[in-house]
C-alpha cells in the first residue's frame, strides 16, 4: 500500500472564488482587493467565476462570508480588512469579533474561509503587510483544491 497524497495545488481554472473586503481604512483595503484579484487571475481562476463584496468595516466580514460560502458557485472565501490599534478605541472588540467570526465562519460552512485582516499597532506597520494579499489568494487556491482532492481520493 502507498499513502495517498494529498499535493499542494495552485491551479484556480475550475474554482469559484469570493472575495469579500471591508471599506473601513479603504486605502489599504482597496490595494489588498486589488492584488488578491490579481493573483487569482494569474492563478488562472477566471473573472466570471469570481464575486466581489464590500462591507462597511471587518465586522460585517464573517456574516457576509457565510453566506457566500453558501452558494453552491463559491469554493473558498477570501477576507480583507484591517484594525489599527492606534486609531480604534473597539480595536479589541472588533479583531476579536473579526478572527472569531472569521474561523466559525470557516467551521461552520465547511469551506476555506481565508482570514486577510491585518491587525496592527499602526498605519506603517498596516502597509507594510498590504501586499501579504497575494498569500490570502494563493491560501484560498491551494485549499480549495486541497478539499476538492479530499473529496475525489478514492
Ligand atoms: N472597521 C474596521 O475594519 N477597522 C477598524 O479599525 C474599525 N474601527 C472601528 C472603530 C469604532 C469605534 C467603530 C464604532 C467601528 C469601527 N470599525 C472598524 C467598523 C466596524 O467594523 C463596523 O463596520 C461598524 O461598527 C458597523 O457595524
Amino acid at each position: 500500500m502507498t499513502p495517498r497524497i494529498i499535493d499542494q495545488e495552485l491551479e484556480g481554472a475550475e474554482l469559484g472564488i469570493a472575495v469579500v473586503a471591508a471599506r473601513f481604512n479603504s486605502y489599504m483595503t482597496d490595494q489588498m482587493l486589488e492584488i488578491a484579484l490579481k493573483r487569482l487571475s494569474s492563478l488562472g481562476v477566471p473573472d466570471e467565476n469570481i464575486i466581489v463584496a464590500r462591507t462597511a468595516g471587518s465586522f460585517e466580514l464573517s456574516l457576509t462570508a457565510r453566506r457566500l460560502a453558501e452558494r453552491g458557485d463559491v469554493d473558498a472565501v477570501i477576507c480583507i480588512g484591517v484594525v489599527i490599534r492606534g486609531d480604534t478605541d473597539h480595536y479589541e472588540h472588533i479583531a476579536r469579533a473579526a478572527t472569531d467570526g472569521i474561523a466559525r465562519a470557516g467551521d461552520d460552512s465547511g469551506k476555506p474561509i481565508i482570514f486577510g485582516v491585518l491587525t496592527t499597532d499602526d498605519t506603517d506597520q498596516a502597509i507594510s503587510r498590504i501586499t501579504q494579499a497575494n498569500d490570502y489568494a494563493d491560501t484560498a487556491v491551494e485549499m480549495a483544491n486541497t478539499f476538492r482532492q479530499i473529496h475525489n481520493l478514492r
